[in-house]
């Protein structure tokens, strides 16, 4: 925070009181620190911190060769302030609980010669959702039948897995024709855009691409290339893109929706539940 130079000449002899007040304790040198919790690429629960030496403008006084990370009091980690950042980061394995607090311990000495001992601490809670991976998803269609636009209609007992196993269900109907998919994804990823609100109901996954083959009008050998985009309720906001070609002559395209806003109904990622 800057101050203007009217506030200064305002607060006066106030302010140098109080800075005299606050030399040496929680105002002088001390370790600074910030921690979130998130799932990694590993689908485990992490926390990320990041220690950051405090704000003088003496550099000197900000460097310190050890800095202690605990979490829950325990050590887990260390690294030290020097120029140009005084600061560093790391990632260490969040322990059990729906929190933790994270503090940074200043061990070392500072640059000019200050004692250590200063500790600050800050508690992270763990998101409500377990880290899972998006492949332990799936797609149904919710509520009424799904428009991808007026004419193109998903029907009924949609349901589509991540992992390919149990049965999936995909019928398409536009214009007095249909598709119905009879063979299982040849192909198929499920991801989680973290800038797309899914919830509810929660799920790991928000956005569905799949491959698979059925039959056009009762005949077999054409294929289908499909995504599903969840981005919540009540499904105005959710996307479908189709495409439907003859598989042994794939310029043969019987139908072609690009990513687009649904026109009715709702597209919802779950959660799948646990089989083999
Ligand atoms: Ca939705």
């Amino acid at each position: 925070m800057k101050r203007t130079n009217g506030s200064l000449a305002l607060a006066g002899v106030t302010l140098v009181a109080a800075q005299l007040l606050l030399a040496g304790t929680a105002q002088a040198h001390h370790p600074e620190i910030s921690a979130v919790a998130v799932c990694d690429q590993n689908n485990d629960l992490v926390i990320q911190y990041t220690s950051t030496a405090w704000a003088s403008s003496n550099p000197a006084k900000r460097t310190n060769p050890q800095i202690d990370i605990l979490v829950n009091n325990v050590k887990v980690s260390q690294g030290a302030y020097a120029d140009p950042a005084y600061s560093f980061s790391g990632s260490v394995a969040a322990p059990a609980g729906s929190s933790a607090t994270v503090t940074a311990l200043a061990v070392g000495v500072w640059g000019d010669g200050f004692a250590g001992g200063q500790s600050s601490s800050v508690t992270v809670t763990y998101p409500t959702e377990a880290c899972t991976q998006p492949s332990l998803g799936r797609f149904t269609g919710g509520g009424h039948q799904i428009r991808i636009t007026d004419q193109v209609k998903v029907t009924r007992g949609l349901t589509l897995h991540c992992d390919l196993l149990l049965s999936n269900n995909l019928q398409v109907n536009w214009l007095g024709n249909k598709f119905h998919m009879t063979e299982h994804l040849q192909t198929v990823s499920c991801t989680d855009d973290p800038n797309i609100i899914q919830a509810p109901p929660p799920a790991p996954l928000d956005t569905m691409v799949g491959v698979g083959t059925g039959r056009y009008n009762g005949v077999a050998g054409y294929t289908i290339e499909f995504t599903l985009v969840d981005a919540g309720e009540p499904g105005g906001s959710d996307q479908a893109a189709m495409k439907i070609f003859q598989t042994s002559n794939p310029g043969n395209v019987v139908l072609d929706i690009p990513l687009q806003q649904l026109t009715g109904g709702n597209l919802q990622a779950h959660y799948d539940q646990p089989h083999k």
